[in-house]
């Protein structure tokens, strides 16, 4: 897993964390770095880490212990939406405001169309780190954390890696009408990633992935849930190949694949909160949520 840091002359390191917790400082200034040198050389990612590792030590310092830094410059995040089938029941109890829905809405239509729902979510600026704070907005009285599988992409669409992404959400926004969808979506601070990435060469079965999300509130837990990829509606492929749809995408981009963990309905996070999203084989991100204060 590819991780990034800040050491105590305030230089970023990128780095490898290995499946024994140990960190190999790697020689590469960042991620994309690492790709683009693996490429030219022929190699893979990995193969190139394996060099570093039987060559040097490793660090005598544990993750805990490092300034975490986001593990990808990830120029812009985008998300997709009602990928789960958890995701189109909450998104129909917040629109139908607790009346028993009659028609068949937009979400249950997206849920089935060819065309997924796939919207903008975040640039590098309004990204957070992990252990990073995530605000919350002063309009909105009911806000949850989304915990996502990422897909870091290079700009032809190619899965480079995988990663955690926190897609923060108010739902009364969107419930109260979805052309609010970018509102309810994005404002400073509104999306966290990280604490690595799993090279995709290392994985599997990317449609296994264990996520659990946990919230604690002076620090007892007030929420766990958990689910898997295998529940995802739609494949990976699919969702990059409509991001991709005459549209210019680039290295390092991040396409979050939607939640499937909601909190109950009548749950809304509080300034103090922590969040941690675990996904088995990339790491924890953990995030701190704050009021922020009003510039207006
Ligand atoms: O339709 C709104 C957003 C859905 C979403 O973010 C998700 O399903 O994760
Ligand atoms: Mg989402």
């Amino acid at each position: 897993n590819i991780i990034r840091y800040r050491n105590e002359l305030n230089e970023s390191v990128l780095a490898v964390l290995t499946i024994e917790s140990k960190i190999y400082v790697l020689p590469q200034s960042d991620f994309l770095s690492l790709v683009r040198e693996a490429e030219d050389k022929g190699k893979t990612p990995l193969f190139l880490i394996e060099e570093v590792i039987e060559n040097s030590l490793p660090l005598e310092m544990t993750l805990n212990e490092l300034d975490l830094l986001i593990p990808v410059d990830a120029p812009e995040v985008w998300a997709a939406g009602v990928t789960y089938e958890n995701s189109k029941l909450a998104r129909n109890y917040e629109a139908s405001q607790g009346y028993e829905k009659k028609e068949e809405t937009f979400y249950d239509k997206v849920y089935n169309a060819a065309r997924p729902e796939i919207f903008f979510k975040s640039t590098s600026a309004r990204t957070v780190a992990p252990r990073g704070e995530v605000y919350l907005r002063s309009d909105s009285n009911w806000q949850i954390p989304e915990p996502e599988l990422g897909l870091v992409i290079n700009k032809i669409g190619k899965v480079i890696g995988y990663t955690i992404g926190n897609d923060m959400s108010c739902r009364d926004i969107e419930g109260e009408n979805p052309l609010y969808l970018p509102q309810a979506k994005v404002w400073k601070n509104s999306c966290s990633i990280g604490p690595s990435i799993r090279l995709a060469e290392t994985v599997e079965d990317p449609y296994n992935f264990d996520i659990t999300c946990r919230i604690f509130r002076n620090e007892e837990k007030v929420f766990e849930g958990t689910a898997n990829t295998e529940q995802l509606k739609r494949s990976y492929t699919e969702l990059v190949s409509y991001l991709l749809k005459d549209n210019e995408i680039f290295d390092g981009t991040v396409l979050l694949t939607g939640t499937c963990i909601v909190p109950p309905n009548e749950f809304t996070l509080d300034h103090n909160d922590r969040i941690e999203i675990e996904i088995g084989g990339i790491g924890v991100l953990e995030n701190t949520v704050k009021k922020q204060i009003s510039q207006t």
